[in-house]
């Protein structure tokens, strides 16, 4: 009878998020529609993006749709969704973007007290080969919703009160911490649900997968390049460990949730602040990483403690599983010791 039970009793996001929400009564109610709003854009992106190869297939891709209109590339595609969910949802005030220059403020009259972050398509230069690729975001909350200031997303990830991503891949999952732990729903296309298939979930303390750009090997410092030496020829007399390294962050950083190891984007001789940007690919994912039991690191802090200064800047990142982070951060703080 439970798995009976089990299986009528659909825990979907939303109501995981309500009773989430029930442990705040001071809370109104303003999280869980901004959320839905999320998980509104993230369902329209799911089925976008698996019809991509279709449509580059009858060549609506790139030339024109049969309403005649030049078709829009995913990533714009999937941004203009996002903003429009999160506008109509009334419980923003900014927002901040990968796709947009600058920020985005909320007209007066739908303006809420959240702030939103967020990649509406991250790895996006994947999809015509058909590689898994995601949606990341985070949320604050506004200082004062009437008048919203670039400082409101400009916020240290200290400050996050949420963050997730959703990973279009073999299936669609989100995964979703609002602060208690880290849950994963997967989306069931024939009800369009996510339904919680991963409840509580937890990085491995230490992992057997590193995860990184070794063609950057060249351009990399001293610790960085002294750990994934120590990963390829351990010293301890255990095994190496496997590379896998997808180049889309969503999916690198979900294996590495599950699977554990460590996921490395570092600085190097070609971007001294490394690729991945602090708002929307850095703080939402370290939060994450972190809620799992997890650590984040940037060669110098520990990631949530970046204090942004412009919306697009970047950060080196080290994150996963708690030991194999020590590692690394023993690394740095040697040869920080001999400066
Ligand atoms: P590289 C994708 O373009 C992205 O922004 C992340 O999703 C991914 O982790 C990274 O860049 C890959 O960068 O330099 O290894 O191709």
């Amino acid at each position: 009878h439970a798995a009976e039970a089990q299986r009528t009793d659909l825990m979907t996001i939303t109501r995981h998020v309500l009773n989430e929400q029930s442990k705040h009564p001071e809370a109104h109610g303003d999280f869980t529609i901004l959320l839905n709003h999320i998980v509104l854009g993230c369902k329209f992106v799911c089925n976008a993006v698996q019809k991509a190869g279709l449509a580059k297939l009858l060549g609506l891709a790139g030339v024109t749709n049969v309403q005649g209109e030049a078709q829009k590339k995913l990533d714009v595609l999937a941004n203009e969704v996002f903003v429009k969910a999160l506008i109509s949802s009334g419980r923003t005030c900014i927002l901040a973007s990968e796709e947009n220059e600058e920020a985005i403020v909320v007209e007066p009259l739908k303006r809420g007290r959240y702030c939103v972050v967020f990649d509406p398509l991250d790895g996006s230069s994947n999809i015509d080969c058909s590689v898994s690729v995601g949606t990341i975001f985070g949320i604050f909350m506004a200082k004062d919703k009437e008048n919203p200031t670039l400082d409101d997303v400009l916020q240290s990830g200290k400050n996050l009160l949420a963050a997730g991503y959703c990973l279009y891949g073999s299936s669609c999952m989100l995964v979703l911490s609002t602060g208690n732990g880290v849950n994963g729903f997967t989306l069931d296309p024939s009800i369009g649900e996510f339904i919680l298939t991963h409840p509580d979930i937890k990085v491995p303390s230490k992992g057997k997968i590193y995860s990184t750009n070794e063609g950057n090997a060249k351009y990399w410092d001293e610790p960085t390049a002294k750990y994934v030496e120590s990963c390829k020829f351990p010293k301890d007399g255990s095994l190496p460990k496997s590379l896998r390294y997808i180049g889309s962050m969503v999916a690198d950083v979900h294996r590495t949730l599950l699977y554990g190891g460590i996921f490395l984007y570092p600085a190097d001789k070609k971007s001294p602040n490394g690729k991945l940007r602090v708002l929307y690919e850095v703080l939402p994912m370290s939060y994450v990483m972190e809620q799992a039991g997890g650590q984040a690191f940037t060669g110098n802090q520990r990631a949530l403690e970046l204090l942004p200064t412009k919306i697009h800047d970047r950060s080196p990142i080290f994150l996963g599983s708690y030991d194999d982070i020590e590692e690394i951060k023993a690394l740095y703080a040697a040869t920080e010791a001999t400066k």
